[in-house]
């Protein structure tokens, strides 16, 4: 399992950056970099820190990380929406899109730094870190003292049931436009040609304001902004690391948990906020677990949330859907309206190693049994673990290393049976030789 995972890494890497998969996602996507960085950590940290160095190599002069730095080698047809649509380029000159994802940035950087301490480049990435999140705080802060993300592309769950409400705001435009991931995956695991023209009618407008002002869709998200409260308690460690003062990070950690808590959370579960009608979106995402991710969550919360992820999320049983299973809304294969993805079920465990060991492993092992049965699938049928979208994901592969070198190799069947034996698994499993070595 190992060796099929570094196999994936290898086959994407760029040359200076992970691609999430050949076929759909062909460029560098944000946070998935962040992820993959986690994952390579655990046995290239050199390629993890060049991973999110150049990722933030294309940062913005506002501090901004774009969600997507295009590849130049790579014709403008191949993804949509492409360079062409999007019409921006970073300082670096590279052709990028001009939204962010969940910043979970500072975090990747930290355990790049506990797998191979290197205090050269903390000081070399934090600086950027810090812009990273001081755009969103100069940006997108509302006086509740939340984040705001501005199109679903932004919460790295684009098509989740959660947004389906304050995406009604938004006029859907004319077509105009051919998508490209029906070429790769099959229609009824992507959003609908309906939800795809309301992102693009959104992205447009904000592309038309020259990247400034949120358009019909305005919403603080419980997992971006836990990403936030996290990268600050983080950036509070590599400050001291690099003999700087963590004491304002701390601070900022420490607000942010106090007005998400105050604003986002209600009867077990936080849940999105809609700016523009002030009102919290109730709905069954498990993006509502995520602020387990924060340090400084009262133990209150932490349990309630706890007893939620049992009841409605099924937590025991290890394979944590991306929407409850008992609402209305939930499909077991579109994607990000309720199938099981290894980095949310990532942070979550992230959230409950120290807090809740007896529940972390299970969800650990359900990872593993996850690709162990369908390989390195973009996400899993939370029932069957029946492997959709498309093969060899990046994120899959990575976080899966970061799993094992934590938990070990339980979760693996004890007998019978070879890795990725589900037909679209891992394939042959190849021989990654010398470029474990590099
Ligand atoms: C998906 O999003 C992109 C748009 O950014 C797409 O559907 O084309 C999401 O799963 C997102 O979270 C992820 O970063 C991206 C690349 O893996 O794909």
């Amino acid at each position: 399992m190992i060796r099929a995972a570094v196999r994936v890494l290898v086959s994407n890497w760029d040359g200076g950056y992970t691609i999430p998969s050949r076929r759909l996602y062909p460029h560098q996507w944000s946070w998935d970099s962040a992820f993959v960085a986690i994952g390579n950590a655990r046995w290239s940290p050199r390629r993890a820190r060049t991973e999110l160095l150049s990722l933030f190599g294309a940062q913005w002069y506002d501090g901004r990380v774009p969600h997507i730095v295009f590849n130049p080698a790579v014709p403008d047809g191949a993804y949509f929406p492409g360079p062409a649509f999007w019409r921006s380029r970073a300082p670096s000159g590279s052709a990028t899109s001009g939204l962010v994802q969940p910043p979970v940035h500072a975090l990747a950087a930290w355990k790049t730094h506990l797998a191979e301490p290197d205090v050269a480049f903390l000081r070399r990435i934090y600086p950027r870190l810090v812009a990273q999140q001081e755009f969103l705080r100069v940006a997108r802060r509302s006086p509740e003292g939340l984040v705001s993300i501005v199109h679903p592309w932004e919460s790295g769950m684009d098509n989740s049931p959660a947004w389906d409400l304050p995406l009604q705001a938004v006029e859907a435009g004319a077509a105009g436009f051919v998508r490209k991931d029906l070429d790769a995956v099959s229609a009824d695991e992507r959003p609908t040609d309906r939800d795809y023209q309301r992102y693009v009618a959104l992205a447009r407008a904000y592309r038309d304001s020259g990247y400034r002002d949120p358009g019909a869709f305005q919403v603080e998200d419980p997992l971006f902004n836990a990403a936030y409260g996290v990268a600050e308690s983080t950036l509070a460690k590599i400050a001291a690391e690099c003999g700087l003062d963590p004491a304002p990070h701390e601070r900022e950690a420490a607000s942010i948990t106090a007005a998400m808590v105050e604003h986002l959370y209600d009867d077990g579960l936080f849940h999105a906020r809609d700016v523009r009608t002030g009102c919290l979106v109730r709905s069954s995402s498990a993006a509502g677990l995520t602020p387990l991710l924060l340090p400084g969550l009262p133990r209150e919360i932490v349990n309630a949330l706890v007893g939620t992820a049992l009841d409605r999320f099924a937590l025991k049983d290890g394979v944590l859907p991306s929407y409850s299973p008992s609402a209305p809304e939930f499909d077991t294969a579109r994607y990000w309206r309720g199938p099981s993805w290894i980095n949310l079920a990532w942070l979550v465990w992230q959230g409950l190693k120290d807090r809740r060991p007896d529940l972390a492993a299970p969800l650990a092992e359900g990872m593993i049994a996850a690709v162990f049965g369908a390989g390195f699938r973009e996400y899993f049928d939370p029932f069957t673990l029946r492997g959709h979208g498309c093969h060899d994901f990046s994120w899959s592969a990575a976080l899966i290393l970061d799993v094992v070198a934590e938990h070990g190799l339980e979760g693996v069947p004890a007998a019978g049976g070879e890795v990725g034996e589900q037909p679209g698994g891992f394939g042959e499993a190849g021989d990654v030789g010398d470029h474990v070595l590099l």
